[in-house]
């Protein structure tokens, strides 16, 4: 990269805010939650002195404050090919695959975020990002109208796809140009008070799918929610209504523990907003449409498969004894299940080290540095980290997670929208749209691991150690 070009990751963090600033003006309710978050985390943090040294530690404090996802979904394939490359020019790339029919939810997903280790302390916005199975309408006749609707919008603007150009020819954007396209690519993600649709047509899509309507009615994938993180999210949860925001009745993912693992969110429903439908040529007709709501996550250790397997298990199990749907009272028998069943889920960092259930960084001690004796040669890494000269840290998640992802969407779907698709999941085909394969997350965490045993080790002067 040339000296006078700005950093991908300066441009992903002057997006990330100017994303924010805009959804803030646009979801004054997404404003309320920042400010509940910054609170209880805040708290958090005064109170637990562990936990904030521990985050300071591996440089999780200063990225605190600006950590967020957002989601869009998308309607083409050409959508999906080039949004890799616009976020491509903000250092994020494609990782994971997530296949939401299982959940009867007509898309397949990715998650465009950063990947270095640096990259993510610096910020680590991410985007959720589907794209549409048009496969999955079954009505032949919508099928054909939806596919001609998306093929004649442009979701982004000339000059966005231009500056794009220049980036990959050049390697880079200078100042000027990165401030340019960071005002431009942000057009993409704004919201669109018209719809393209008239009524019929939006009722239509709405009826195979209320996503489908969402996606194809307008001239954008407007960013449907934004979401930051907590270092509580039960105590945001708990303090939502207070500030007259109404969350969802359960929380996605693992249950509240001591030792945090992957991901817990919460969000709340969508808003109905006024949008003006495009009844002819000239005509325009008033309506609502409810698609952008707000969502809140905890973030705790990576696991290995062996870890991921297990929390999958357990999961299932919950989900097919107590039903959701409706009442407090099963929302209460859910949470409860949840962290009775999640005991047999070992809750000690050293043991989910030991037994291989998630990933951890390692480091070499002070102390350790200052003995580097030939005694050290010979000794495994569990005596280096017993005689304090390794220490290790859980290696924070940075993905999704499908089930609950499902239940995120499904929770501003309303649950009568449980369709049931009998579609393959179909990576391959994603991947071939999207022009190139998504990384895999494990492998990522995997690495990360492996690189800090090493350099630890080396630093140690027993780099030929057995790694754990
Ligand atoms: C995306 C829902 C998934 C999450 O945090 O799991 C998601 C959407 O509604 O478009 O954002
Ligand atoms: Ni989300």
């Amino acid at each position: 990269m040339a000296e006078q070009h700005v950093h991908p990751d300066d441009i992903r963090d002057l997006f990330s805010r100017a994303m924010s600033d805009m959804y803030r003006a646009e979801v004054p309710q997404y404003g309320t939650l920042l400010e509940l978050v910054a609170d209880v985390n805040a708290e958090t943090l005064r109170r637990n002195t562990r936990l904030r040294a521990e985050l300071e530690r591996c440089g999780e404090i200063e990225r605190l404050a600006v950590e967020r996802h957002g989601a869009i979904r998308l309607g083409t394939a050409d959508e999906l090919f080039n949004i890799r490359r616009l976020f491509a020019v903000m250092g994020m790339h494609p990782v994971g695959y997530y296949d939401l029919s299982a959940a009867g939810v007509p898309v397949h997903s990715t998650a465009f975020r950063p990947i270095t280790e640096e990259a993510l302390r610096r910020n680590p916005f991410r985007v959720f990002t589907s794209l549409l199975r048009l496969e999955l309408i079954d009505n032949l006749e919508l099928r054909a109208r939806a596919t001609a609707i998306l093929a004649a919008r442009r979701i982004f603007t000339p000059r966005t796809l231009e500056l794009v150009g220049l980036f990959e020819i050049a390697g880079g954007l200078t100042r000027v140009q990165a401030d340019e396209f960071v005002r431009e690519a942000l057009q993409t993600f704004r919201w669109h008070g018209n719809a393209t649709v008239d009524l019929a047509t939006y009722r239509k899509l709405h009826e195979a799918h209320r996503l489908i309507a969402d996606i194809i009615s307008f001239n954008g994938p407007h960013i449907n929610h934004l979401t930051p993180r907590t270092l509580d999210i039960d105590a945001v949860q708990a303090a939502m209504p207070r500030r007259g925001i109404a969350p969802k009745a359960v929380i996605e993912g693992p249950p509240r523990r001591n030792c945090p693992i992957l991901l817990r969110q919460t969000s709340f429903k969508a808003l109905e907003e006024q949008i003006l439908f495009q009844q002819s040529a000239s005509e325009m007709a008033p309506g609502t449409h409810a698609a952008r709501f707000g969502e809140i996550e905890q973030r705790g250790v990576a696991l290995t498969p062996k870890g991921r397997d297990l929390y999958d298990k357990l999961l299932a199990t919950v989900r097919r004894d107590v039903r959701l749907e409706g009442t407090i009272r099963n929302a209460n028998t859910y949470e409860s299940e949840l962290s009775e069943r999640f005991r047999s889920f070992p809750d000690d960092w050293d043991e989910l080290r030991r037994r291989g259930l998630a990933y951890f960084r390692y480091a070499a001690t002070t102390a350790g540095r200052a003995s580097r004796s030939r005694t050290l040669l010979r000794s495994t890494a569990e005596e280096l980290i017993a005689c304090g000269f390794l220490r290790f840290d859980p290696i924070v998640y940075e993905d999704f997670l499908p089930v609950s992802a499902a239940g995120i969407f499904q929770s501003n779907l309303g649950n009568s929208e449980k369709k049931l698709y009998d579609m393959q999941s179909n990576q391959a085909h994603f991947e071939a749209v999207l022009g190139t394969a998504v990384r895999d997350e494990l492998e990522l965490y995997a690495q990360a691991e492996r690189v800090s045993l090493e350099i630890a080790l080396t630093q140690l002067g027993s780099p030929e150690t057995a790694v754990v």
